[in-house]
Formats: C-alpha cells, sequence, structure tokens
C-alpha cells in the first residue's frame, strides 16, 4: 500500500507542476494582446547588422510604475512611470554577432508584471570575398583515414581520424601519406579534430564528451578532460584552444582545464554559418570546413565574421575520388604551404589561393 501512496503523491505534485506554471502564465503576456499593458511596437523578430542601431519602441498604457528593457540577460534601460510610446536605440554591435534576445518588463503598481519578448539576429557587416583553392601539387592520403584533424607540427603532420573502433591519433609521413605511429581510441569513442600546443595533441571526440590529450612524440595518453556538448573541430592561438561543436558556435578553451572562456557565432551577412568542422589557425584567422559543403569559411577569432569563403570545387575534382566530404586544413609553417583533404580522399593536396585582385 505503502507503494500505492508513494505513486499517487508523485502524480499530484507531477500534475502541481505542469497546472501551476499554466495557472501564472494567464497574468504574463501570451495570448493577452488585448490586456498587454506594454508590448513592443513591432510584431516581429529583429534582424540587424553590426555597428547598426537597434531601434525599439514600446507601447506603454497607462498604470504602467516600472519599464525595464533587457537585452541578452542584461538590464539595458529603465523607465519610471512612462506614457504612451517609449523609444531607445542602442548599438547592435553591443554583445557581438548571434542572436540574442530582446525582453520588456512592465510592472504595475500593484506588482503585477508583465513582459514581451522578441529576438535579435545580429549580421555581419562584411560581405565575403570568394577565393578560389588551386591545385598547387598532391601527395598521397591513405584512403582508409576518415580525417577529422590536420596539423603541422614543427613540419610534422599529425591526422585525427574518426569512425568508432577506426579513430586514432598518427604522425604522418608527408611524403607517402602512412602513419608512421599511432594511437587508437577505444570502440566506444568517435575521434573528431585534433590540434597540437605546448607538445601536446588534443584529440576532441564526437558525442562522447571527452578530450585525450597526449604527447606529441610518443603519443602516449596523457590525461582526459570531459566536457559538455559535441566536438567536431579544434585548433589553437598559441594559448587557448578554440573549438567547434557542429553549430555556428566556436568556442575558446583554457588547455589546461579546458573551461570555455568566450564564444564566438560565425555571421556573414545574410546569417549564421552552421556545421563548422575542422579548423586552422592561420595569421590571425580561423579558417573552418563546413560540413557537407565545398567552402572553407575564414572567420575573425575576435567577432566571428566570416571575411572570405573558400571554394573547394577544384579540389574536390582532384582529390575526392569516391571519397566522403572536404575536411582537413593544415598549414605547414616550416613552407608555408597549406593543404586540405577530405574523408577517405586518396589525396592530400597542396593549395594555393586565388584571392581577388592579387
Ligand atoms: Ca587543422
Amino acid at each position: 500500500m505503502k507503494k500505492y501512496l508513494i505513486i499517487g503523491l508523485i502524480i499530484i505534485v507531477g500534475v502541481a507542476l505542469l497546472v501551476v506554471p499554466l495557472i501564472n502564465d494567464n497574468g504574463g503576456n501570451d495570448g493577452q494582446e488585448d490586456e498587454a499593458v506594454a508590448a513592443f511596437a513591432f510584431e516581429d523578430n529583429l534582424a540587424v547588422r553590426w555597428n547598426q542601431t537597434i531601434p525599439v519602441e514600446i507601447m506603454v498604457k497607462d498604470g504602467v510604475t516600472k519599464l525595464e528593457l533587457f537585452y541578452n540577460d542584461s538590464l539595458f534601460n529603465v523607465w519610471n512611470n512612462p506614457k504612451g510610446t517609449v523609444s531607445y536605440n542602442f548599438n547592435a554591435a553591443f554583445f557581438g554577432l548571434g542572436t540574442r534576445s530582446l525582453v520588456l518588463m512592465a510592472t504595475l503598481e500593484d506588482g503585477t508584471q508583465f513582459t514581451d519578448n522578441r529576438l535579435v539576429r545580429v549580421l555581419s557587416d562584411v560581405k565575403p570575398e570568394i577565393w578560389i583553392a588551386q591545385v598547387a601539387g598532391t601527395k598521397p592520403h591513405l584512403s582508409t583515414s576518415f580525417t577529422q584533424g590536420l596539423e603541422f607540427n614543427n613540419g610534422t603532420l599529425y591526422e585525427g581520424t574518426g569512425q568508432f573502433g577506426q579513430s586514432v591519433v598518427a604522425i604522418v609521413d608527408l611524403e607517402t601519406g602512412q602513419h608512421k605511429k599511432k594511437i587508437g581510441l577505444d570502440g566506444n569513442y568517435f575521434g573528431e579534430g585534433i590540434t597540437i600546443l605546448d607538445d601536446k595533441v588534443y584529440q576532441i571526440t564526437w558525442q562522447q564528451q571527452r578530450c585525450f590529450v597526449y604527447d606529441k612524440t610518443t603519443l602516449e595518453l596523457i590525461k582526459d578532460m570531459n566536457y559538455t556538448g559535441e566536438g567536431w573541430g579544434i585548433c589553437n592561438n598559441g594559448e587557448e584552444l578554440i573549438m567547434s561543436d557542429g553549430t555556428e558556435r566556436i568556442a575558446f578553451r583554457d588547455p589546461e582545464t579546458f573551461q570555455i572562456q568566450r564564444t564566438i557565432e560565425v555571421y556573414d551577412d545574410r546569417g549564421p554559418i552552421t556545421k563548422l568542422n575542422e579548423l586552422e589557425y592561420i595569421d590571425g584567422l580561423i579558417y573552418a570546413n563546413v560540413w557537407m559543403t565545398n567552402s572553407v569559411v575564414v572567420i575573425q577569432p575576435e567577432n566571428g565574421k566570416v571575411i572570405a569563403v573558400i571554394d573547394g570545387s577544384e579540389l574536390i575534382k582532384e582529390g575526392r575520388n569516391g571519397g566522403d566530404v572536404m575536411n582537413g586544413i593544415a598549414l605547414d609553417q616550416k613552407t608555408n604551404k597549406l593543404y586540405m583533404t577530405g574523408k577517405n580522399w586518396n589525396k592530400l593536396i597542396e593549395v594555393s589561393l586565388k584571392k581577388p585582385n592579387v
């Protein structure tokens, strides 16, 4: 009997949790157009460009003692006893590119509160240049490698591969494409990007939320670190790890703790660029493969603006040969040669970039 009593109590509490928010919501804004005491004067969400002004107009009915405006969860302005239409303009670049929330909260004399909210999408003010990736040379690449990470360190090429049961980190012979030394992941892990910082190789995993750290010479495992969310590509700027997760978001992480220090959202002048995959840090810019496309986007790390899109069509023709998507960007700092490849491609392609007016 005690068991049924407990089950009964759980059901009652469950129903109460469902019903109470519904009751409270009647005092809120949803579907209360005629009763709203304050609301944005525009119906839809807003799209603005970096450095443009976000024009906010709010219609206020009588009886509102306090009106508060929040942008991206920060209080931006307060009006006491507002009347009629109030306006407020601020710069869209304040919290950077991306999707932000705009919330107004109106308080009546009796303490009742009403809210209204919209989203603001802040687009880049830069129209990306088109750079053409041209084939400058080719080298062999193991067509068994489902390439997820590619990076040079002091003239040595490292590759990380994916697929359950086939994921490795390898030191690659640049001339033959063969793996000179490698370490495999346990079959439960799907390898993703790799990067080398301070004599350590960092390898992230797709959905297993774990980053493995190896000695860059011996490839012996030093430690592993946990994180939340998916892992796709990784590179570094000499101080921070820079990681993509399959969305438009890029996180800058502390290499010791793997904690996120800041994030950017990657946008061009039309919207977000999602499915950011393998990364490479070159001359202060982040190059990113865009999954399922022939494109690499070139991103400003300070703000997420895409300044160029590299068209990889010629590389696909040259290197794909029945393989999977383009993935893998690596600059050999010693020779200043740029290489790109794809998953299961049989060629590693030396690339020259044709830029406008160059
Ligand atoms: Ca890379």
